[in-house]
């Protein structure tokens, strides 16, 4: 079937209007009422095809509720959606920490730094250059000190890998190599805060949401993390949960590298970034590559192992150019394999969050199995980094035709068969990826 995909662009853009609350673009309108990190990263890219005050307002608001300490929220709460989620600021108590900033409402806890990335690529593909340079010299101390903090506060052998200390921090909150970790706390039910999830009252089926023993965990952290006023050196020696993630590691190294362009750029000095950069490449390939099978794995710090489960977001140091040939040859082999879906097959759509073939996956449920658009996006600029050239065709062809099909979901069915899409509509990121991989090699194709 021939899709129109210019009239889909359109219907792409109408999303984010409709998700922009004045100086930033809730994920999407019932689910998700604030503002939130990452997705304010990959919306701003979508934004920076057509509307570049937008993307820069966009990252510029939620660089403005950035922690004295350098650390960017996972979430900026808007004072008049409140009501609308679990967990707010109610719970957080942010305010407990002396480097909480005033004036703002937020989480105490940061998510994967796309923002260098995204403030990149406003530059790169806006058309007023002249006002890009001029944002990215207003916003670069401030990612430099986002950076900062990763490497200060989270880099406990000062090898440059650095630790996530709640699920919500990856941004993959369910994932399968979590379940080790997670499920590894020991829950005493009678002192778990008393807390009501909103999420599962919208309208969405409790089978494409987290568990309850899982959010059970989600809390205990907080818990754990404003009984210690969110000082980081108390956590770290109090937390069941510290995890050097894969993907973590692989966006920050990432962005790295696009703030030593931004640095270059406006004439900054980029040494310590250069440092840093160097160093999370390094250890990614040092620390989280197993030689037995030929992929990489988290490293949980508490339990003191690899967490040895492969889901597609260990595919992601592609993304930042980490891997040797011979490594991205075998995660090639392990990515285009019917695990992860393998091209040229009617059966599935790529990329599957986790492996289809493993007893754990869930192809509705979340992040064990469903596929993601920015995981997807992510996976594309990585292939495309290595000159797998058809395989990032094949993974941009099917966010296009899954967006297509199915509408601007949250996740998706990986099996054609099954065909849909879960979770909240009208999402965000999915609009934005779809407009930037639609400006991919000229939309005019289509
Ligand atoms: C999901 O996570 C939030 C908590 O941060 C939730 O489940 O309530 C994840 O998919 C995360 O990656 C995403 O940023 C967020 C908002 O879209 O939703």
């Amino acid at each position: 079937m021939r899709k129109d995909y210019k009239a889909l662009l359109e219907e792409a853009k109408t999303v984010l209007k409709g998700n922009w609350v004045g100086h930033y673009t809730r994920p999407s309108p019932a689910l998700y009422p604030h503002q939130w990190n990452w997705d304010s990263g990959f919306i701003a890219i979508g934004y920076s095809h057509y509307n570049q005050r937008k993307a820069e307002e966009e990252l510029r608001s939620l660089l403005n509720a950035q922690w004295k300490n350098g650390m960017v929220p996972q979430i900026v709460f808007n004072q008049e959606a409140l009501g609308g989620y679990f967990p707010e600021p109610d719970f957080w108590q942010a305010e407990r920490s002396p480097e909480f900033p005033s004036n703002i409402l937020t989480s105490g806890i940061t998510m994967p730094p796309i923002h260098a990335t995204a403030a990149w690529m406003i530059y790169k593909n806006g058309d007023d250059k002249r006002e890009a340079e001029g944002f990215l010299r207003e916003i670069f101390p401030k990612l430099k000190m986002s950076h900062e903090y990763f490497y200060k506060h989270r880099n406990p052998d000062g090898n440059g890998l650095v630790y996530i200390r709640h699920p919500w921090e990856s941004g993959f909150d369910n994932s399968p190599a979590w379940d080790i970790p997670l499920r590894g706390i020991n829950i005493d039910k009678s002192k778990l805060p008393l807390y009501e999830r909103r999420d599962i009252k919208k309208g969405i089926s409790k089978e494409e949401r987290p568990t309850d023993e899982d959010y059970d965990r989600y809390i205990y952290l907080v818990d754990l993390f404003r009984n210690n006023d969110y000082d980081e050196a108390a956590i770290y020696e109090s937390c069941p949960f510290l995890v050097q993630d894969v993907a973590f590691n692989s966006i920050l190294c990432n962005a790295d590298q696009s703030l030593m362009q931004i640095g270059e750029l406006i004439g900054e000095d980029i040494s310590d970034v250069m440092e840093w950069e160097s160093k999370t490449r390094t250890a990614i390939n040092k620390k989280l590559w197993s030689r037995e099978d030929h992929v990489y794995y988290d490293y949980d710090l508490y339990n003191r192992s690899l967490t040895g489960k492969n889901t597609a977001t260990d595919f992601l140091p592609l993304f930042a150019g980490v891997p040797s040939e011979e490594q991205a040859g075998f995660i090639f082999a392990s990515l285009d394999s019917v695990n992860f879906c393998e091209m040229h097959n009617n059966k599935c759509f790529s990329v599957p969050s986790y492996d289809l073939k493993s007893h754990y996956v869930d192809t509705k449920n979340y992040w064990r199995g469903p596929v993601w658009i920015n995981l997807n996006w992510m996976l594309y600029h990585g292939l495309k980094r290595y000159g797998f050239l058809e395989k990032a065709m094949a993974v941009r062809q099917d966010i296009l035709e899954l967006t297509a099909m199915y509408g601007f979901h949250e996740y998706f069915e990986p099996y054609k068969g099954r065909g849909r899409g879960y979770g909240t509509d009208n999402f965000s990121w999915t609009a934005a990826l779809f407009i930037d991989m639609m400006f991919e090699n000229g939309f005019l194709r289509y």
